[in-house]
């Protein structure tokens, strides 16, 4: 079984994924540090502060890599890099855009970068390039906001356990909209 935990980056990914590994007793991979450590990146671009990855050449490296394992969680909010005959489980965590601004607030990442991850999980980018990609079939998409790690992991082998699967199902537009939040997040850039 090779699983990937997605989502967008401050979701939670890499926590939970180190942890489902070694409950399953699984292998786990970091794509971002496989990428760098193997020299797949075009550019650092200073003003995000990012790696810029090579997608094409991750991803025949990945689908080498990924042949000669079985039991494996990999970790990425890079869907594009992971080749679609490679993963057998799709977990997209998500997470209140409130709460994920303050994880990346924290993380002391600029601005705009901030910004740009805050949209992207409101418009469920993550989750549309998993479905186009991957396939909605794949899929267990989890709200992670309030929960502990703990909690997620446990719900992850339950689903992995009886075949669940869910998509589609967190609107954040419509939360924000409840709230009282749209405006802060969703503002056109020309007013
Ligand atoms: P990602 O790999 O998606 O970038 P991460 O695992 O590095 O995310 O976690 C981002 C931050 O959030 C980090 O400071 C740990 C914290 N965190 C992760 N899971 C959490 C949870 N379930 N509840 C509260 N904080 C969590």
């Amino acid at each position: 079984m090779k699983i990937l935990v997605t989502g967008t980056p401050g979701v939670g990914k890499t926590t939970v994924a180190k942890q489902l590994a070694k409950n399953l007793g699984y292998q786990y991979i970091n794509v971002a540090e496989f990428a760098i450590e193997r020299g797949f990146t075009l550019r650092f671009d200073k003003t995000l502060k990012t790696h810029i990855v090579d997608v094409e050449k991750l991803k025949k490296a990945l689908g080498k890599t990924l042949k000669e394992m079985d039991k494996v969680v990999l970790d990425t909010h890079l869907v594009d890099a992971i080749p679609s005959d490679c993963v057998d489980f799709v977990i997209v965590l998500r997470l209140h855009p409130r709460e994920l601004e303050s994880r990346l607030r924290a993380r002391n990442y600029p601005k705009q970068k901030v910004m740009e991850n805050v949209e992207a999980e409101i418009l469920d980018y993550v989750l549309v390039r998993a479905v186009k990609k991957l396939g909605e079939d794949l899929i267990y998409e989890l709200d992670t906001t309030g929960k502990t790690t703990a909690n997620l992991v446990n719900e992850i082998m339950e689903a992995l356990k009886k075949g669940k699967r869910k998509c589609g199902t967190i609107d954040w537009i419509n939360v924000l909209e409840r709230e009282g939040l749209i405006e802060k997040y969703l503002v056109s850039k020309n007013q």
